[in-house]
């Protein structure tokens, strides 16, 4: 799905800001229709925000159902003769839309984003009226999976991950324009063959376009030409190819056009486009024909007062935080981020992981420490079936959305599920295939868990990458590095002659409050933090299949309340407010070459 663009064919409104808003307590609103007038109340929000902490009211915070989002907004009679899209970067977990009286959309998925085309319902040259309702109930047909207990106090909302169920509109909202033929996909493929880049493109139009041909141009990023060709499909080649490169990220931009007979243009859309190839050969993982060794974060889109809430700001700090500190790469832990997190990852050459929301999948794991109760991973009942349509239509969503960028390097299609039983080998067969077919030219993986080691993880032979998340020293052998040094080299030795395949390690910390000292390591104490680090560098650079190391967490976290938790996970290298831990230094020291 292409992203809503401004140049000469069409036109973009961001409708961020403030809207009305109203908790639906009762659950009433659906059935009393409330998308045909003001809603009640006088509550705002802003939006992009979650809206759980904008209030200072815990039945807010803790809201279980439907909450009502309501805008108006003037439709510029300029925009009469266009074709007009109302389009949502993220509604979590799941929302339908009305425009005046009409429902225009319906979306499950609290992390992809999604349009509707509204040009037969908006009045154009007047205001009209947005009505939203988002659900934020987890269900085991949703992912990421959870189940509503009722209570004598109310519902209550389970699930078995560890981050705040953040709900609201988390993304820009935009209205915007196409000419009614238009372009309506493009998909990119690059390659490199010694200096000779590659750029294999793809145009999809509306049906209005028949009869127009397509045309698409590259340019360097001094706009200078450097290939063109006309038809819905073929490859560009590049002489002299300046790749795209992590650290760096070269981009060119591809120029398509829809043109009528005359050559007259009716569509235009830009792309940025990084050339570069990416492959796992042996244990090594290379990017345009090099070992790539990652280091950096798993992330999480979370900050105090506006929780999962896209903010510019912010994500230039936290981009200038992970170049300070010599991070090359990020996991979009446990969900797939605002793309503008992908462009700008594209364009400072940070390599990404990334994610669907399939996480909390570990029924008996997660049951004690999250607050819900162990039950069997994958049955009828709990993660079934359904389920698994819901996930499936996550990575079509994923891929269908990220695809271009050159900074997304690998698919990571769950965090640490269970994968120890056949009932999860059956699970994930099937969505490794088709992860496969949406998207040959990248590798796919998962995240194992510490509970299913290699003798035991049926999943692992599927994925074209190790990872693993391993926490020897916190949950196991808490305090006692040295055992724990001992058991991870172990198992990562076993991992390494089992598969032969690269490992990363995309998760080990230590919960740290900053602030916290002691001349003896001990947990939770900055020291601690900073000593369990090493300890499993040095195991990491005794292996030679670990080709990454990615700490979790870049930052402190919010979560559900639970007895292991200190307002939230305290594994950030930074808090959250992103001030450094002392750890924060001594991954700069090891992850900068230059200083
Ligand atoms: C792992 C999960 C991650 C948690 C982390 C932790 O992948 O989401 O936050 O452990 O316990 O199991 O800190």
């Amino acid at each position: 799905m292409l992203r809503p663009s401004a140049n000469t064919s069409r036109d973009r409104r961001r409708l961020d800001g403030l809207w009305r808003f109203a908790v639906d307590h009762d659950g009433v609103g659906r059935e009393e229709q409330w998308w045909k007038a003001p809603l009640p109340g006088r509550t705002e929000v802003a939006v992009p925000a979650s809206y759980n902490d904008l209030f200072a009211d815990s039945s807010v915070r803790d809201h279980v159902g439907d909450v009502w989002y309501q805008t108006s907004v003037h439709v510029p009679a300029a925009w009469g003769g266009q074709r007009i899209v109302l389009r949502f970067d993220a509604a979590t977990h799941r929302a339908v839309v009305w425009v005046g009286d009409a429902q225009v959309a319906e979306h499950e998925g609290g992390y992809t984003p999604f349009e509707a085309d509204v040009t037969e319902v908006v009045a154009v040259g007047e205001e009209n009226r947005i009505t939203v309702v988002v659900d934020n109930r987890l269900s085991w047909e949703s992912v990421p999976p959870g189940y509503v207990e009722q209570t004598p106090d109310g519902p209550r909302q389970r699930y078995y991950h560890d981050f705040f169920n953040y709900s609201g509109l988390h993304r820009p909202v935009w209205l915007h324009t196409t000419p009614p033929a238009h372009i309506s996909d493009i998909t990119v493929v690059p390659g490199i063959e010694g200096t000779t880049g590659t750029v294999g493109y793809e145009i999809a139009a509306s049906s209005e376009a028949e009869g127009l041909t397509s045309h698409v141009m590259l340019r360097d990023a001094e706009g200078r030409e450097v290939a063109r060709s006309a038809g819905t499909s073929g490859t560009l080649v590049v002489d002299q190819v300046h790749p795209w490169q992590p650290g760096e990220g070269y981009l060119y931009r591809l120029e398509a056009q829809l043109q009528d007979s005359t050559g007259t243009p009716v569509d235009a859309y830009s792309l940025d486009v990084g050339i570069r190839t990416v492959e796992v050969r042996g244990n090594e993982f290379l990017i345009n024909g090099e070992p790539f060794y990652f280091t950096g974060f798993g992330m999480h889109e979370d900050h105090s007062v506006r929780g999962k809430g896209h903010d510019d700001a912010s994500m230039v700090h936290d981009f200038a935080l992970l170049d300070w500190i010599g991070a090359n790469s990020l996991r979009t832990s446990h969900y797939p981020y605002a793309e503008e997190v992908l462009d700008y990852a594209d364009r400072h050459g940070i390599v990404v992981i990334d994610e669907t929301a399939a996480v909390g999948m570990n029924l008996g794991l997660a049951g004690g420490i999250m607050n819900a109760e162990t039950k069997k991973t994958f049955s009828e009942e709990t993660i079934g079936e359904a389920t698994q349509r819901t996930h499936l239509q996550a990575i079509r969503e994923l891929v269908a959305r990220d695809k271009n960028h050159p900074s997304v390097v690998l698919w990571s299609v769950a965090n640490e599920p269970e994968s120890d039983t056949e009932a999860s080998r059956e699970y994930f067969e099937p969505l490794f295939t088709a992860t496969r077919e949406l998207d040959p030219s990248r590798p796919v993986g998962f995240v194992n868990v510490m509970l299913a080691p290699v003798d035991k993880c049926l999943v692992s032979d599927l994925a074209d990458v190790i990872m693993v998340n391993r926490y020897y020293g916190w949950y196991v052998n808490p305090g006692d590095l040295a055992n724990a040094e001992r058991a991870l080299e172990d198992e990562l030795t076993g991992w390494a002659d089992r598969h032969g395949k690269p490992i990363i390690i995309t998760e080990y910390g230590a919960d740290t409050v900053a602030g916290l000292h002691s001349v003896v390591a001990q947990p939770w104490t900055e020291e601690y933090q900073v000593e369990f680090l090493e300890m499993y560098h040095r195991v990491f650079d005794r292996i030679p299949a670990v080709v990454g190391e990615q700490v979790w967490n870049f930052a402190d976290f919010a979560t559900a309340a639970g007895f292991a938790r200190v307002q939230g996970n305290k594994k950030g290298v930074f808090t959250r407010e992103r001030h450094p831990k002392a750890a924060a230094f001594s991954l700069r020291k090891r992850w900068r070459k230059d200083i």
